[in-house]
């Protein structure tokens, strides 16, 4: 009984463990598109594997967070279909 209780607790506690931050590294930064490239691993939240690519930021302000060739944690979102930065942070 206190092992379905625990697997009931764990479940509840794994969505958050799937927002992870991905890691990656920027490669470019364009604010009057509001666009970011990144070479990144693995995205869990929009399940997408290595690579380089564009992502749109969802605030602008998150681009004065980096700078290219810094390596980052971030979070992405797909929002209307485009794959979108919603949080991002140096790598420590
Ligand atoms: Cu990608």
């Amino acid at each position: 009984m206190r092992a379905v209780f625990s697997a009931v607790l764990l479940a509840l506690t794994l969505p958050s463990l799937a927002q992870a931050l991905a890691d990656g590294e920027v490669r470019k930064i364009d604010k009057a598109a509001r666009k970011i490239t990144l070479k990144h691993g693995n995205i869990q939240s929009i399940d997408m594997p290595p690579m380089t690519m564009v992502f749109q930021v969802k605030d602008l302000a998150l681009l004065d967070k980096v700078k290219p060739g810094q390596k980052v944690k971030f979070q992405a979102e797909m929002i209307g279909g485009a794959a979108t930065v919603t949080q991002i942070e140096p790598a420590k």
